[in-house]
């Protein structure tokens, strides 16, 4: 026990759970807190320029790390600055734990300077919510804070304390229990649901493995990568879940969904069983439900009993840890496997897949004098990828995210940061900086829309001054390219309020009005020499790529369409001289 300052406990705290970094900015409400950070931590505080821009930074830093990430903010507008991030770390599974000050308590409820009630504004959006008013409720609730949001299926975590209570004067031990009777995530899965998931698999003849970001929350790619290998499953991987599977594996059919192939929308419609791997079936996955893999038998594998036959009946569920439940099916499987004498013959279903994916590759057309924005990201990726680093990406949300599925290549976990769930415009610049600080030895790419970049630029500052150095490639079209395509393709060629035009503002003269280097580009013969000087530079730097304003993203499923009934590249569009793969 030792007798000192709520303020000060809050950081003891953090120090206790391990936090290297936090990311924030201070104001009333919170400035006892940061008055101890004054008197010494050994947690980094980044300060950000925005709170939403500090939320996305704790979830970069959660994503990139594996590791609980932490904001800092005041009451009221600080707070609610935070909402954003708090949603999308929500939707996306990721874990953070937000820590926002509150009005004195004897203030609360009287529509106080700077007062918002943080827990009911989030309450539909945090796995748990604490308000302290008492100093010694704290350290037991930040102890349980943690635990929340990285156990079971990860999340955010909010705990709003009031400012009298980091001012009281207390005898503070950190907790080694956390005290929680009601939170009881699995740690075991069903054995019996396992080998019943086994032998629907040995019994299959086109299965296909549905992975996403669950199996990388669970730090389980190296049990599904022994999983696919060891039965020759072939997989499919969403956008969450980028990464866990090699991108060059041969079994790897890479992104379903909206925008992803049509061989990987395929496979997954016309299997006759899906195992699903900490997977939502989200609607931009599954398209309209009741069409989507109509002869597949479906099992369930997830962390979250709430997730399993949410959207489509699992007909055998696996509750429980993914590393566990993939490492004893796989095992399972081996032992089925060397009791049978004949097992399934799947050269057709296999031959089937090789030959969609040859048939329907990622394609666009190429114009003589105008830079696609496909063509700056396939450079992107082979320019990093002969430079040998380690590569982070992170997005923003529109076209360029798709693309960025579509074409980049990730061979490892945790080296694909994007909005998912929510579709944060915005995300992709703040993750970076998150992504840096938690790998500073990792290049941290973050290729953003020129629409969601003038959401969040500012933190450019915050990367500059704090040595965080990032690269941001703008994908710029000039246009909220995303929602022009929907207008293009569904709304008669009404482009509504969706023009942004390509050169205001000029992106790299406000990459150095940040402290950054800037850069642009507008043409393919000078691509490869601005993206290295950019790579090169060591500094923030930011590359205004100007591309084609009129190229849309295929393949996609139009919105409550069938999945299997995915457009491609118009017919008209395709001149076999122009097409690359
Ligand atoms: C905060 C927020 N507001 C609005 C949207 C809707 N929206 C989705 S994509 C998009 C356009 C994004 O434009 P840009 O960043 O230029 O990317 P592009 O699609 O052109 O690659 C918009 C407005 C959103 N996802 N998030």
């Amino acid at each position: 026990m030792t007798r000192m300052l709520g303020a000060d406990a809050i950081l003891r705290s953090l120090e206790a759970e391990g936090v290297e970094v936090m990311f924030g900015i201070p104001g009333g409400a919170i400035l006892p807190t940061y008055d101890a950070i004054a008197r010494g931590t050994t947690v980094r505080h980044v300060l950000a320029r925005h709170e939403q821009g500090a939320g996305h930074m704790a979830e970069g830093y959660a994503r990139a790390s594996g590791k609980v990430g932490v904001a800092l903010a005041t009451s009221g507008p600080g707070a609610t600055n935070l909402v954003t991030a708090i949603a999308d770390a929500w939707m996306d599974s990721t874990p953070i734990v937000c820590i926002t000050g509150q009005v004195r308590s004897d203030l609360i409820g009287t529509d106080a300077f700077q007062e918002t009630d943080a827990t009911g504004i989030t309450m539909p959006i945090v796995k748990h919510s604490w308000l302290v008013q008492d100093v010694r409720e704290l350290p037991q609730a930040l102890k349980n804070a943690f635990h929340v949001a990285r156990t079971g299926r990860p999340g955010p975590v909010l705990v709003d304390i009031a400012k009298d209570a980091q001012e009281a004067e207390f005898d503070f031990s950190y907790p080694d229990e956390v005290d929680l009777p009601g939170w009881k995530p699995p740690t075991k899965v069903h054995e019996r649901q396992v080998r019943e998931a086994a032998k629907a698999i040995a019994e299959a003849r086109q299965p296909i493995i549905y992975a996403g970001g669950g199996v990388i929350n669970a730090e389980a790619s190296a049990e599904l990568l022994a999983l696919v290998e060891a039965a020759r499953l072939p997989a499919v991987v969403t956008l969450m879940g980028k990464g866990c599977l090699p991108d060059s594996h041969p079994l790897n059919y890479g992104a379903p969904g909206m925008h992803g192939s049509k061989y990987a929308n395929w496979a997954l419609n016309k299997s006759d069983l899906i195992i699903a791997a900490g997977v939502r079936f989200d609607d931009r996955v599954t398209g309209k439900v009741s069409a989507f893999a109509p002869g597949a038998k479906v099992i369930h594998f997830d962390i979250d009993a709430a997730e399993v036959g949410k959207i489509r009946t699992a007909d055998i569920p696996v509750v429980g840890p993914l590393k566990l439940a993939l490492s004893h099916l796989t095992r399972e499987l081996k032992l089925l496997e060397a009791e049978k004498e004949k097992t399934v013959d799947r050269t057709a279903w296999h031959a089937q897949l090789q030959e969609w994916r040859a048939l329907y590759p990622y394609k666009y057309r190429r114009t003589e004098g105008v830079l696609k924005p496909q063509t700056v990201i396939e450079r992107l990726r082979d320019l990093t990828a002969s430079r040998n680093e380690d590569v982070i990406w992170t997005t923003g949300v529109g076209q360029h995210q798709m693309w960025a599925m579509q074409y980049l290549q990730c061979e490892k976990p945790r080296t694909f940061i994007t909005s998912g769930g929510l579709g944060t415009m915005g995300y992709g610049v703040p993750a970076a900086v998150g992504a840096k600080a938690a790998r500073p030895d990792a290049t941290v790419i973050c290729v953003d829309g020129d629409g969601c970049f003038q959401m969040t630029n500012q933190e450019l500052a915050t990367a500059a001054l704090e040595r965080l150095p990032i690269v941001v490639v703008i994908i710029n079209n000039g246009w909220l390219g995303m929602v022009r395509q929907w207008q293009e393709l569904f709304y008669a060629e009404r482009y509504a309020e969706t023009h942004l035009t390509k050169q205001v503002p000029d992106y790299a003269l406000l990459a150095e009005a940040l402290g950054c280097a800037g850069f642009m580009v507008d043409n393919e013969d000078d691509l490869d020499a601005t993206l290295l000087a950019a790579l090169e530079s060591g500094r923030t730097s930011v590359v205004d790529a100007r591309v084609d304003p009129d190229e849309n993203c295929y393949p996609m499923v139009p919105a409550g369409a069938a999945s299997v009934d995915i457009i491609e590249l118009p017919d008209e569009e395709l001149d076999p001289e122009r097409i690359v793969g």
